[in-house]
């Protein structure tokens, strides 16, 4: 099996309702998918969880784009006809940085090399559960209602989710958390402040410890290690990281360092499934617990998510929610809450096939390349 041509599509799907974080307010997933065709016939997807401007990580949707043109796939050509997952990664590590844009690139290689084997990534990867936890990230409400709050988080968690996540920043964190705890006592909270917050602040974290959260993710910019250390020290709820984990090596300097006791994980972050796994690994290793993180995606990029977080070091729920909860329609066949729990794909690859009236429907501008290299 070779790789015979690669297309990206550019979409923007409607989100159901503005998503608001400390960075800023999403109102369409602005993503590009990835198809990897084979020689055979096969194609794998992959896609790119970037956002169309660059405030989570400094990657952006244009810009995945433009790397993977003009930098990735020169170097995918190279192993084209062997795109074993090791030797794509390899490859594709040439690049420095840009993880998203080699995330989506790999994982559509991925997909479509085990689909020409008929097996299904949740194999792949040694995943043992049939089915995993959701949970919600809900995010800040417009004009910060409290009111607005409790009647989103009741939705969810009469629709089943089974862990709670509020996103926070400065002015919107102890009354709201205080607010959701106060009436649902036992439900597993957690808080995510994308970077809003100073070492200044410590003072303000501590007052979180109260109210038994699982876990605040990533409160200080993404380089303040030191910052991340102090109020590991000084808070006793654990401080979890998203942004600052980037690779193995970032992950393994915030467990020795003591900046965090939990790991978000997400592909698209650090560079791809198998950078995925490798952290997944060390953390079972060390006995740190890990999450899947989400970046909003459609259901090509749940799909892997879902296959990923059912390995056995998940052992937190992810923000791995149903289409529901992000698309009036997604692109492939949504994923829906059973018992709080979406099921693992199982088919070929990831498992799931974008609906291609809906792609056709939805695609903005396609670039269709054709490897050549012998
Ligand atoms: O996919 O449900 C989702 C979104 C989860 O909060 C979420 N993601 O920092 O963890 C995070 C954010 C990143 C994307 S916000 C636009
Ligand atoms: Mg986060």
């Amino acid at each position: 099996m070779a790789i015979e041509r690669i297309k990206l599509h550019r979409m923007a799907l409607p989100l159901r309702s503005p998503f608001r974080t400390s960075m800023a307010v999403e109102t369409h997933r602005d993503t590009y998918l990835v198809e990897a065709v084979t020689d055979t016939g096969i194609s794998g997807w992959g896609e790119c969880v970037a956002m169309d401007w660059p405030g989570y990580t400094h990657e952006y949707t244009d810009g995945a784009w433009d790397v993977t043109l003009e930098f990735l796939l020169p170097r995918l050509d190279r192993v084209r006809h062997d795109p074993n997952p090791q030797a794509v990664r390899a490859a594709l590590d040439e690049i420095k940085g840009h993880v998203m844009a080699k995330t989506a690139l790999s994982t559509a290689v991925l997909d479509a090399w085990l689909r020409e084997r008929h097996q299904s990534l949740a194999d792949f990867l040694g995943a043992d559960k049939t089915a995993v936890d959701a949970g919600v990230s809900v995010g800040i409400p417009e004009a910060q209602s409290i009111d607005a709050l409790m009647s989103e988080v009741a939705g969810y968690i009469d629709q089943g989710y089974k862990r709670i996540k509020l996103k926070i920043q400065p002015g919107w964190d102890v009354e709201p958390v205080r607010a959701v705890r106060s009436t649902w006592s036992t439900i597993p909270l957690q808080v995510d402040a994308n970077q809003a917050y100073r070492r200044t602040d410590t003072a303000l974290m501590r007052e979180l410890d109260e109210f038994d959260l699982l876990l605040i993710e990533q409160p200080l910019p993404e380089d303040d290690w030191v910052g991340h250390v102090e109020l590991a020290m000084s808070c006793s709820t654990p401080i979890c990281l998203d942004e600052s984990i980037i690779s193995l090596g970032t992950c393994e300097a915030a467990l020795n360092f003591g900046a965090a006791r939990i790991i978000n994980i997400k592909p698209g972050r650090v560079g791809g499934i198998l950078e995925s796994v490798d952290i997944h690994n060390m953390c079972l290793a060390r006995d740190v617990p890990v999450w899947c993180g989400g970046m909003l995606e459609t259901g090509i990029g749940r799909a892997a998510n879902v296959a990923l977080a059912a390995m056995p070091g998940f052992t937190l729920p992810g923000d791995t929610s149903a289409s529901s909860r992000y698309f009036a329609q997604d692109i492939t066949a949504p994923f829906e809450l059973v018992d709080g729990q979406l099921l693992v794909p199982r088919g070929a690859g990831i498992g799931v096939d974008p609906i291609s009236e809906v792609i056709a429907e939805l695609t903005s501008a396609v670039a269709e390349i054709s490897l050549t290299h012998s």
